[in-house]
């Protein structure tokens, strides 16, 4: 017997290559639907510290590209974790709950939710959660503090960029609209 879980998600792997455009660039994995395949999926693939850096992997809800363009993400944003100098097992280890606080339904606002990304960026390795509407604070707010005290994060602090922001000024550092 199997458990549902209450959304279908799709799993994406960026895998960086300069003869590629960036969309082209996404691949996607697979998706499931139970608790069940989730886990063989995830001990089927290579942690976040194993792959290449350069390499994103996204979750997202089944029908929502990992990109800003998609109707789901464009009026939205992302509550961004830098993690900085960690450990291979600290990063294994947040990518998995994130993995588990989004398929877990774990928010009241859990509608509001779209995915999260891992990039692999060596010391600039970021963790994120994407949501639909940056204009919608309530929303954002309860998913940003969940998030924090989820996560053990109390100490620090969590921002929250809108993708049109990060999608006009590429290359130089966007502000926060909300910070928890
Ligand atoms: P990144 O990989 O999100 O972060 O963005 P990084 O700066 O830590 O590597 C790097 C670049 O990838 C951006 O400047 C864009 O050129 C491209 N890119 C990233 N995202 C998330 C998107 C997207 O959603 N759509 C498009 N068209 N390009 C993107």
């Amino acid at each position: 017997l199997k458990h549902p879980l209450e959304h279908t998600w799709t799993l994406w792997y960026l895998e960086n290559d300069r003869s590629k455009s960036w969309e082209d660039m996404q691949n996607e994995i697979t998706s499931f639907d139970m608790v069940e395949d989730f886990w063989s999926l995830y001990n089927h693939i290579k942690p976040p510290s194993e792959i290449k850096i350069g390499s994103d992997y996204s979750l997202f809800k089944k029908g929502i590209l990992p990109m800003w363009e998609d109707q789901g993400n464009k009026c939205g944003g992302r509550w961004v974790i830098n993690m900085g100098r960690c450990t291979k097992l600290e990063l294994d280890k947040l990518w998995l709950d994130v993995l588990l606080i989004l398929i877990g339904e774990t928010f009241e606002h859990s509608t509001e939710i779209c995915g999260a990304v891992i990039n692999l960026r060596g010391k600039t390795n970021k963790i994120s959660i994407w949501t639909a509407n940056g204009h919608n604070e309530v929303a954002v707010i309860e998913i940003g503090r969940k998030l924090r005290d989820l996560l053990g994060f109390q100490a620090h602090q969590l921002q929250y960029q809108l993708h049109k922001d990060l999608m006009t000024k590429q290359g130089s550092p966007v502000k926060a609209v909300y910070v928890v």
